[in-house]
């Protein structure tokens, strides 16, 4: 269930309710792909981070360790000790930027898996199924997602497709949820725009697939190849089709910039590799823009990675000591670096909700949108 707070202009303070839990809105998610956070993180880090909800993927758990294995072992949220809300990815994206040779028919996808190349099948049923065994609190519905650009007619095709996908999603989500031992049976389903580049497309499929009454739905097919300025105007085109008591998604966005461009567009909901991938290159964001913390000139800093942060890793250790662990590869160089940068993304969302709270959100996106993503001078 999904309550609207307060707008300012486009831009929406909200709170969802799921099963395991209430997530204060705009979120970011901390993606968890294989029940752990990539860099050594586990999901009682994640309490310590600031963490809301935790994304983790179809794809992955359905090729190791399986989904029937999480299931027999009570679910995703025992097996990895989460007991807060998640969500799980369709398989829809992996699918299509993971997995080697593919073919996609009417029925679903068939594809070869990038552990060990055994050919796999997924279509909608089959996803429904497997996010019903690892018991997620948010299921998305089984897409494709096409890498822009792509040709109208492709696109066109495809999302028509998505939208009779996101058909079969729904009846089999239901039945899953109605049968005897589910894992959760007050899983949800969100719905996925898609249509590339072009407006006509999203809006047609967006209506579409607004018919269906999901919890909540995304706008998937948005940051694969397109120009930046593109992905906002498409966020535009397609937000005013958009159910106004539903949170919104933007799948796998993206900068601190791109997100707050991305609420004040009237998104809710965010998730993104990219704060942990940078941490593992040693990118670290701080207020004042990113640092590079390999650079010489911090050997004999002894000041924080931001010494406004208040993260586990900014409380107790120095740049000199984190620029020498990444140096010499130690692992807890990653396991800081990520921790600090996760940190970074919650605390980011926390002060957009208190902007938006206390009604000066736009003046906050003056501020911040476009220094948070550039080097700290
Ligand atoms: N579909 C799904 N997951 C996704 C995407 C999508 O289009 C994207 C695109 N940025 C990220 N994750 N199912
Ligand atoms: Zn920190």
């Amino acid at each position: 269930m999904f309550q609207l707070l307060k707008t300012e202009v486009k831009a929406r303070r909200g709170v969802f309710t799921c099963p395991h839990g209430t997530v204060q809105t705009p979120v970011f998610m901390n993606v968890g792909t294989c029940g752990a956070i990539k860099g050594a993180v586990s999901a009682h880090d994640l309490k310590e981070i600031g963490c809301q909800i935790e994304l983790s993927n179809t794809y992955h758990l359905h090729l190791r360790p399986g989904d029937d294995v999480v299931r027999q072992m009570g679910g995703l949220h025992k097996f990895m000790d989460w007991d807060g809300p998640m969500l799980t990815d369709s398989g829809g994206f992996q699918v299509f930027s993971l997995s080697g040779l593919r073919k996609i028919t009417e029925e679903g996808v068939t594809f070869a898996s990038h552990i060990d190349g055994k050919r796999i099948f997924m279509g909608p049923e089959e996803s429904m199924r497997i996010q019903s065994n690892l018991g997620s609190d948010i299921a998305m519905a089984f897409d494709e997602c096409v890498e822009n650009p792509a040709p109208y007619d492709y696109v066109k095709a495809s999302c028509e497709r998505t939208a009779r996908w996101l058909d079969r999603c729904a009846v089999e989500h239901r039945k899953l949820n109605e049968a005897p031992g589910c894992v959760n049976p007050g899983q949800m389903l969100f719905g996925i725009n898609q249509g590339g580049t072009y407006a006509d497309l999203r809006k047609w499929h967006m209506d579409e697939i607004a018919k269906l009454d999901c919890d909540g739905y995304a706008i998937g097919g948005l940051a694969v190849g397109e120009p930046t300025q593109t992905m906002y105007d498409i966020i535009e085109a397609v937000e005013p089709h958009m159910p106004k008591e539903k949170p919104r998604y933007l799948m796998g966005v993206g900068t601190p910039s791109n997100i707050i461009e991305g609420v004040a567009r009237g998104v809710d909901f965010f998730d993104c590799v990219m704060p942990a991938r940078n941490a593992r290159h040693g990118k670290l964001y701080t207020w004042e823009g990113t640092i590079n913390i390999k650079n010489e000139k911090y050997k004999l800093d002894s000041r924080p990675i931001d010494p406004t942060c208040n993260c586990p890793v900014c409380r107790s250790f120095s740049r000199a000591y984190l620029r020498h662990l990444l140096t010499a590869g130690e692992m807890l160089a990653m396991r800081l670096a990520v921790l600090h940068n996760l940190h970074f993304y919650n605390e980011l969302m926390l002060r957009i909700r208190e902007a938006l709270d206390q009604g000066r959100f736009e003046a906050f996106r003056q501020k911040f949108s476009g220094k948070l993503d550039r080097p700290a001078a």
